[in-house]
Formats: C-alpha cells, structure tokens, sequence
C-alpha cells in the first residue's frame, strides 16, 4: 500500500479558494483536508469541499460519452466511443460554421474556476471556429462595474487584514454560508472587540451572529449609502484631507447628498431613520478615530434593477471617510482585478478573424427562441454548455427549458453527472474533476495564486475540458500548434510575470509549494493611486455620464417592488430572494446525498403575518408563482424573512425537487442598471397553499 499527500486547489466558484491536501492511497483518493499552512485556508474546509471524494467517485459519475435516444429533457441515453463523438459533434458542426459560425454558442461559467479548464482551450476552439461571443453576467458582472466606475478595478481590502478591524460592515452577503473563511476573520475581530454589523433583508445565519441587523427592503441599498453619506457629511464626519487629495467630485456628490436625508431613506428601505443615522455615526466615528472599519459588500446588493449603482454608492463610503488609510479599513468586493491573469496567453483572442456578435448568458432563455433577424443575427442553431448547468441556474427557467427543448438544435454537454441540463443534450461528454486535471488559480476572496495537482488518473473515459477542445480542434480540422499545447504549458502561462504583483510567479515553484502571494501594499488606497480614468476615487465619474448613467449616485428602484410597480404588486405581493443554500455550491452538489439531507428539500422561509393572511401553517406545501411560472416548496414559517419578503434558498436541481422545477421559474431576464447582470433578488411572486 502507497499512500501520498498531494496539494491541490478548491476549484469551486466561492472567493475563499481554499488550498487542499488530497490523501491518495493506491492511486484513489480517500479524503481532502484544508491545508494547515496557508494562511487563509488554514486547515478548515466547508461541509461540501470536505466531502470532494465522495462527489468524485458517486455512484452517478458521467464516464463514457453519451447520445440521445430519448426526447430532449427526457434523459435517455446509450453509451458510444469518443471516436463516435467527436465525428458526430464535427459532422454537425462543420456545416453550421460554413453558413456562419455565429450560429454556434459556447455555454459555459464557473463550475471550475480553473485559469486552465475554464477559459484557456476552449477559447482557443471558439475563437478559431468564430462562435459567437459570450457575455459571461450571470454572477458578478453589476457590481464589478460599479466598482470600477468609483474605485477602477477589483482591488480592495485584504482577507488577511479584516481580524483587525474594529468595525466590520457585511452588507449583502452571508459568509457563514458562502466566504467561510473571511467569517472566521470576523470571529477573531468579534473575539478582539469588534462590532459586526449585517446589511440583509434576511436574518440570515451570519445576521444573526452579528451584533446589529439592519433588514431593509431588498434592492433599497442605493439609497441607505445615500444616507450614511448625508449624515456623515452633515455631522461633518468625512475626512477632508483625504477627499481633497484622492478623490474627484466631492462638492457635487455633497449636493447630492443632501438630498436624502435619514427620514426620505427610511421611506424608501423601510427602517427607521434612526437606524440611518446610527449607523452612519458608528461608522464615521470609527474611521475619523483611525480604527479599522471595513465594509465587506457582497452579491447580495447586486442581484436587483439598481445593483451597480448600490456598489458605487457603497464603495464611495471608505473615500469619503479615510478609511482606505488603514488596512484593517476600506473595502472588499472581489479581489480579482489584483491578479495579472494571462488571459490572451490563455486564450488567444488573435486567433478571431472579424467581431462576432455577443450573446449574453442570462438572456439565454429568449436568445435561444429568437428566429434569426438584422439585429439578432443567425438563429443559434448549435450550443456546447460545459462548467455550467443553465436549465437550473438561468433566470426565467421555463423559456430556457423551450429553448433547449428546440428539435433543431444541436446541444452538447461536458459534464461530471446527469444534470437538469444534461437532459437535453444531443451528445454528451465526460469531463474529469479537479482530482483528474491540473490548473492554476486566481482568486476572488484573497491574494494567493493557487496550484492544483492531478491527485488521480481520470475515472472512466473521463476527460479535462481542455483534452475535450483539444481533441474536437483536431476533428474541425484546425492545425494551429496552440490546439497542442500541453495543460502544464498552459499553467506556466497563467499569470504575467512581468507584471510587479507576480514577478514570482513560476509554475514549478508553484505546482510544489501550492500557493503564493502577490506582492502588494498591506493598504491599497492608503495613498490614493485609484486606478481609475483620473487616478482618483470618482464621487463624479465621467465615463458613467459618457455610458448614459447617472454620474453621481443615485437609488434606482427595483423592477418589481410594491413601491416601483404598485400595479404587479397587486397581483404578487411578495418580494422573493433566493440566496444560496449553506450545503450546496449554486447548483453543485444537489445530488450528493449527504450534502442534500442536510438542506432536507426546497424550503420557503415566510413570515407569520404572511402566512396568516394566506391560511398557511408551517409544513405546508405552497405554491409560489407570478406569470413567468411556479414552483412548489415546504413552508417554513419565520420572522427571519422580513414581512412582505419569501426567501427560497437555491439552487435546487429541478428533477430532485417534488415538482421538478425551481426558484428560477418565477425570476426574471430583466438585466441590472450597468454590468447586464441578471435580476434574481428583484422578483415579486403571490404564494398559496397546495391544495
Ligand atoms: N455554500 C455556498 N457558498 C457559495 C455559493 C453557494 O451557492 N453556496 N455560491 C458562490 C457564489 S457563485 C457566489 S456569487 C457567492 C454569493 O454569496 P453572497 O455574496 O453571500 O451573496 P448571496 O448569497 O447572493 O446573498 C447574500 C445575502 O444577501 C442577502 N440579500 C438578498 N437581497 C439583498 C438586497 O437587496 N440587499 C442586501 N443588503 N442583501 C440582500 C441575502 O438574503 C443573503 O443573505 O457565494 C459563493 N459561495
Ligand atoms: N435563483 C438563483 N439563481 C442563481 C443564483 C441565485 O443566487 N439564485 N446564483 C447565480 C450565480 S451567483 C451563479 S455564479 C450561477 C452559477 O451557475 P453555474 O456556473 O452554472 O454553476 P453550477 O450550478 O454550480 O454548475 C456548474 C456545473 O459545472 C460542472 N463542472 C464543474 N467542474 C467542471 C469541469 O471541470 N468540467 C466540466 N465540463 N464541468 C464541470 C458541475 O458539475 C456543475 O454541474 O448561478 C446563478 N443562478
Ligand atoms: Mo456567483
């Protein structure tokens, strides 16, 4: 018996991109721990990630190339060779392309979050082929282009700094949940003195750990940073010193300001103005006596109508205070934009003759609908979906599930297991995870670049996305030699090293250590050098009023709110969220077993009053719909959702629900002000008990 440790990386779509030790025994492997050296990791690893092998080796394994026999969504199958694939998917391709490769759509976002087998070969292919472009918006795409419009690009405050904090603001997010390890960062701050406060309409599980709850209306968030503002700058609580030397557009934003005072903003996020006003001076009095106050902003404040704009108004907040001066202090979104990724190495946009158009991915439910036409272009008449399970995860689920369900169109799907999605695939394709394949990482939650080594041999005929794109270059006939390049070349070309963050970085260092940090300044902002147009945090940005925005912040009403639209809320009440479930990793894991004990089944959290006026118990089967669908859950009755809000935690996989449907049946394509971000928290529904 052999037995090796192996390091690895996490590779799911969560920001703490854990470091991991995979146990090998025998060429299997038989557990993944948290690797007690780095830093952030710090050998603790969530419920779901401890539980890898048993996802790796599940029973329901995809291991052997698949074609349809049954209907689409029916999920019938028979098994055929790769060679039979791969011809099938090239016969079916070539004609297409000839006509126009427009017609043909990649699908694909994060269910790795690999530099590798994400986006590096399948690019290449797509580029080389002149598919239509994707607009990857699913997740993150509002808010990250808020930020950049205030602050210039996704930097922000380091992980490894918020324990140091004295006051800590987690606005719209649940790290207990989903960013576990920036929650033990706010532990130790707790544990140091620390204030915790939550920004959520939902008392969550980690709003209910903190000392204070503010639970406004969702979608509201625009107008509360509106009124922190007007009360720190009437109480005279900004740092003047600060504003002067780093930051544009103050006497306009003053102005601004000044037209939302605490009683307007309790109006419109239903709160009291007190809490407004308290919160502003807490946060106020913490920076001007240069303690750590840091804002964690989150997705939560995204998923609406106005999501860009409340991370503009959010992120203007630590300019306005100083509290970029400490490194405890400022801000954390996502720390991407601080990872000199090599993405032309990776993915070689040279190789795109002409522009094709661009196809965003949380409209996929009417794009696959459209006939062609000038504005559109060709009809989509062919879909390869890999990293991705858009029949549970796209907004508006049942126009998605018709588009699928199109005769005409020819959909492939690289996949570890039989998801909602792989049910309407025409072939499908076996792909390896993270303990198979090799890859680097860049992160969104801290400041280490990540390797990943292969821990086994790929289960079955399992393959890496990039051996897939590697194999259906060569049935398309493309001879360019970047079609033969290895993944271990791939991973050397990951990060720029001549960029100062990564002058460090070396794949082979790398692959044997696991993981190593940038080199950057412990506070970003401390001495401005905003990497925005004017080198300054932009109150006023002139690149928003060039776009058609609004250059100062502003509060953009949700879509569907009883306040926006008194009409539809007459008709559907109930404003619905559906945050992620603690147990599962957007639509990962639903179907392993242990992990989905634990979330039991589809769940509505509703308050009494709600449920009193519709005749619901706890333990009922209701029935939640608006005219884009229904979806049938247990009720949970709950002060934890605020009265006139439903909270269904997702993301369910349709076909192991009772009803085989899910939240996204009632959410909407409607996209955000800025980012075309999709507006799942922006939904109003009507719930009813199931007879
Ligand atoms: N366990 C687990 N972890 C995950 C994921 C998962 O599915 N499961 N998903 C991963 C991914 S892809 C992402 S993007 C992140 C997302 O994780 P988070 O950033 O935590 O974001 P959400 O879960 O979308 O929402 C967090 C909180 O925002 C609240 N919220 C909803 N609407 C509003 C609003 O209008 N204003 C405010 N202030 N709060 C609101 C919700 O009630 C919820 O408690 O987590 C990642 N981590
Ligand atoms: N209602 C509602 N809907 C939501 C959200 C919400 O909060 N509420 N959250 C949204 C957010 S934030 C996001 S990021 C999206 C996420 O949407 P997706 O990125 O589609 O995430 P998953 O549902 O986890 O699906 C990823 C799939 O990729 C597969 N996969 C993993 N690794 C590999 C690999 O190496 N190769 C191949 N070929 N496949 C692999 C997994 O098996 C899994 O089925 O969902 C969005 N949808
Ligand atoms: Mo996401």
């Amino acid at each position: 018996m052999t037995t090796t440790q192996v390091r690895a990386a996490c590779p799911l779509d969560c920001p703490d991109t854990c470091a991991l030790l995979v146990t090998v025994t025998d060429g299997v492997a038989t557990a993944v721990k948290g690797d007690p050296d780095h830093p952030t990791t710090a050998g603790v690893l969530c419920t779901k990630v401890s539980r890898f092998t048993e996802r790796t080796y599940h029973a329901d394994r995809l291991l052997h190339p698949l074609r349809r026999v049954g209907k689409k969504g029916e999920g019938k199958f028979e098994r055929i060779s790769w060679e039979e694939a791969l011809q099938t998917i090239a016969d079916r391709l070539k004609p297409i392309a000839a006509r126009d490769p427009q017609a043909i759509l990649p699908y694909s976002y994060c269910g790795t979050m690999g530099l590798v087998q994400g986006e590096s070969m399948s690019s290449r292919f797509f580029n080389q082929l002149g598919a239509s472009l994707l607009d990857r918006t699913i997740c993150a795409s509002a808010g990250a282009t808020g930020y950049r419009y205030t602050v210039g690009a996704s930097i922000g405050t380091d992980l490894e700094q918020f324990q140091n904090a004295k006051l800590i603001i987690i606005w719209g997010g649940n790290p207990i949940a989903s960013n576990l390890h920036f929650w033990m960062r706010a532990q130790e701050a707790k544990r140091n003195g620390a204030t915790l406060i939550a920004i959520d309409p939902y008392r969550s599980l980690t709003a209910e750990k903190c000392h204070q709850h503010v639970a406004l209306l969702p979608g509201t968030d625009a107008a509360l940073a509106l009124g922190l503002m007007h009360v720190l700058i009437s109480e005279d609580l900004v740092d003047h010193d600060y504003i002067a030397q780093y930051t544009i557009g103050y006497p306009e934003l003053q102005q601004r300001a000044l037209e939302w005072p605490p009683e307007r903003v309790a109006e419109v996020c239903g709160i009291t103005a007190t809490e407004v006003v308290e919160l502003a001076r807490l946060y106020g009095r913490a920076c001007r006596s240069g303690e750590g106050a840091a804002i964690r902003a989150n997705y939560g404040v995204q998923r609406v109508h106005g999501g860009g704009m409340a991370v503009r108004n959010i992120a203007c907040l630590p300019a306005l205070t100083g509290a970029w001066r400490h490194p405890a202090g400022g801000m954390q979104l996502s720390s991407s934009g601080s990872f000199p990724v090599n993405r032309k190495a990776l993915q070689r946009p040279d190789l795109l003759k002409g522009t094709p158009r661009t196809i965003n991915m949380s409209t996929i439910g009417d794009d696959l609908l459209k006939a062609a036409s000038p504005e559109f272009g060709p009809q989509v008449e062919a879909v390869i979906v890999y990293n991705s399970n858009p029949l549970a995860v796209a907004p508006d689920s049942s126009k998605v599930a018709q588009g699928f369900a199109r005769e005409d169109l020819f959909t492939v799907v690289l996949e570890h297991f039989q998801t909602d999605t792989v049910d309407y695939a025409d072939i499908v394709l076996p792909a390896t995870t993270q303990l198979e394949h090799i890859d680097a990482h860049s992160t969104y939650g801290h400041l280490y670049m990540m390797a990943n080594n292969a821990a086994v041999a790929p289960l079955g005929e399992a393959k890496a996305n990039t051996e897939i794109f590697r194999l259906l270059a060569q049935s398309m006939g493309f001879d360019d030699p970047c079609f033969q390049e290895s993944d271990d070349a791939l991973a050397a070309k990951a990060f720029d090293n001549t960029d100062a963050r990564a002058v460090h970085f070396d794949w082979e260092s790398l692959k044997r250590r696991g993981w190593q940090k940038l080199a950057m300044a412990a506070a970003p902002f401390a001495e401005g050098g905003f990497p925005t147009p004017s080198g300054k945090c932009e109150f006023y940005s002139s690149a928003m009023a060039q776009a058609g925005l609004d250059p100062l912040p502003t509060y953009i009403a949700p879509h569907e709110s009883p306040a926006s639209n008194p009409a539809l809320a007459a008709r559907f009440p109930l404003a619905m969220i559906s945050p992620p479930a603690r147990n599962f990793l957007n639509s990962t894991f639903v179907n392993v077993k242990s992990l989905r004990a634990a979330e039991g089944e589809p769940h509505l959290d509703i308050h009494p009053d709600d449920c009193a006026a519709r005749g619901i118990a706890a333990g009922d089967m209701v029935r939640i719909f608006n005219d884009r669908g229904s979806f049938v859950a247990k009720a949970r009755v709950t002060d934890k959702a605020r009265k006139g809000l439903v909270v269904g935690l997702s993301v369910w996989w349709k076909k192991l629900a009772s009803d085989g449907k899910n939240a996204n049946e009632v959410t909407s394509q409607r996209l955000t002000d800025m980012g075309r971000a999709p507006t799942f928290y922006d939904t109003l529904v009507e719930v009813e008990k199931v007879a």
